[in-house]
């Protein structure tokens, strides 16, 4: 059994006593162990951090963006590396290249937005400076375990920010891997540092710490209000990425099976595990027949088996604990009545070592159902009929989360207005993709703040006013350029 260390602090790995094994969920065995830390070890990251992040906060845009550029050009080669790791830690197939192509973009990005961000600006004689607000705690799940937390390095990194990081307990090793990497690329001491550990001890550690100055956090609603109490004590800013119950509106205009088909897509990528997956289908009443002929080919289509396998296109869930509760949803959602369109408690055929859950499918499925409302996070579709487009956006809308919105329409002036009555942050029209450089987050309890982006460069900023400047008399030369 492999044994990794998981804490990083000051440029240095620490052996720690305390150990967790990490079990593959393919085949339910125990694969390695890590290394964990507590709140002795949390301190000593957020003191390391503390101490690298004066001179860290000082440097160049220029010295930064080399930094970025370092950082994509060490991770490049390893990207074999970390899909293999992924499928083996959290059961994503290797097929899903998106979880280690993502985190190379978003290095990227966040370099071109630091080169082109004005850090100065100007109201009258007064010179508005944004400055990096300190050091941050980068909490992450284990969904995409590399990319949600490479998104947030990168922009703490641009901002001049100087960061401890925590993933999750249950997928810790890209984490690991990462932190190598960037080590490997020159980042400084101090700079970025990393505490395996539980959400309890080590991420409420960080999360009350005096000496943090934002918490970015992405992972269940229910986790993310408890890091919003803690870190109100300090005040600290705070920044949730949390879970999602996504409809897509398919206009009666619209190919409805094309449709159908793309959401079974891209609902079931991951096993269904990521925030935006599209988990209500909304399809006018009239057409459901389309839109289940679409759903049983796509859904006939799905590979599914030993992530290790590049023809495998859905692994199992990420843990057994996880497993359990996705088939308790598939249950309540007979219970109460919905429709088996396929899928269910069955395990699939000769994967039953696994944490597999079968691709599922519930029709005639109504808003006041648990598997309308609640995230299930896993291979789990509801699709509900709706007679009109007002009763459309009012299903979409009647949900506590608000993370993303989907619309399909063979007419965009229609899809687009149907898209901003939509109370979430994100709207692909037609199955469009995002963009790197676009911001990320949620309305509602889908969280607070944006990531990605402009705006995901500003989150990790402070804001000064400095006055009595006039153009003029202005000579002084730049204190961040
Ligand atoms: O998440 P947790 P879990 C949703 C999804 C899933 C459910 C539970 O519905 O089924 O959450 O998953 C850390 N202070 N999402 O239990 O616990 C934890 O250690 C500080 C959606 O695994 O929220 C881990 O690093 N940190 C989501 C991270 O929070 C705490 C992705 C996420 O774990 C903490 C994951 C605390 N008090 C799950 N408690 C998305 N937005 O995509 C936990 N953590």
């Amino acid at each position: 059994m492999r044994h990794y260390e998981g804490v990083f602090v000051d440029g240095v790995w620490r052996p720690s006593e305390r150990r967790r094994e990490l079990v593959d969920p393919s085949n339910g065995r125990p694969f390695a162990t890590v290394g964990l830390g507590g709140a002795e070890e949390t301190n000593a990251a957020v003191a390391a951090a503390r101490r690298a992040f004066q001179e860290f906060s000082e440097t160049t845009v220029a010295e930064r963006l080399d930094l970025l550029n370092r950082i994509a050009a060490a991770y490049e080669p390893r990207m074999d590396e970390l899909a293999d790791m992924i499928a083996e830690e959290m059961g994503s197939p290797v097929s899903a290249r998106v979880q280690v192509e993502g985190p190379l973009a978003h290095f990227r990005q966040a370099g071109k937005v630091l080169e082109a961000y004005d850090f100065e600006t100007r109201i009258g004689e007064t010179i508005v400076r944004r400055e990096a607000i300190g050091v941050c705690a980068l909490i992450s799940p284990w969904n995409w375990p590399i990319q949600t937390l490479a998104v947030k390095m990168a922009y703490a990194l641009a901002a001049g920010c100087t960061v401890v990081c925590k993933p999750s307990e249950a997928t810790p090793l890209g984490a690991i891997v990462l932190t190598r990497i960037l080590h490997d690329a020159g980042v400084p001491a101090g700079v970025v540092n990393l505490v395996v550990g539980s959400g309890r001890t080590v991420g409420e550690a960080m999360t009350a710490h005096p000496d943090v100055d934002l918490v970015s956090f992405t992972g269940s609603t229910e986790a993310g209000a408890r890091v919003g109490q803690v870190a109100a004590q300090t005040i600290k800013r705070v920044s949730l990425e949390l879970g999602g119950k996504s409809a897509n509106i398919v206009l009666p205009d619209a190919d409805v099976a094309q449709a159908a088909r793309w959401n079974i897509q891209r609902c079931f990528f991951n096993a269904g595990q990521s925030c935006h997956a599209p988990s209500r289908l909304l399809v006018p009443r009239t057409r459901m027949e389309e839109a289940i002929d679409g759903i049983l080919d796509e859904v006939g289509r799905i590979r599914m088996g030993d992530p290790r396998d590049p023809s495998t296109t859905m692994g199992p869930m990420v843990t057994k604990a996880h497993y359990d509760s996705v088939r308790r949803y598939i249950r309540t959602g007979l219970e109460e009545g919905a429709t088996l369109i396929c899928g269910g408690l069955e395990p699939p055929e000769g994967l039953s070592d696994g944490a597999y859950v079968r691709p599922t499918v519930f029709g005639d499925v109504t808003p006041d159902m648990a598997i309308a409302r609640e995230e299930i996070f896993g291979p789990v579709l509801a699709v509900m009929p709706y007679d009109d487009e007002d009763e459309a956006v009012e299903i979409a809308n009647e949900s506590p989360f608000g993370l993303a919105g989907y619309v399909f329409s063979a007419d965009p002036e229609r899809g687009y207005a149907v898209g901003r009555r939509l109370r979430a942050g994100r709207v692909f029209y037609n199955g469009a993709p995002a963009n790197a450089a676009s911001p990320m987050g949620g309305y509602k309890q889908s969280g607070n703040g944006r990531e990605m982006g402009i705006f995901g460069l500003e989150e990790y900023l402070e804001t000064k006013a400095v006055f009595g400047f006039s153009e003029r008399s202005r000579a002084l030369p730049s204190l961040v350029r």
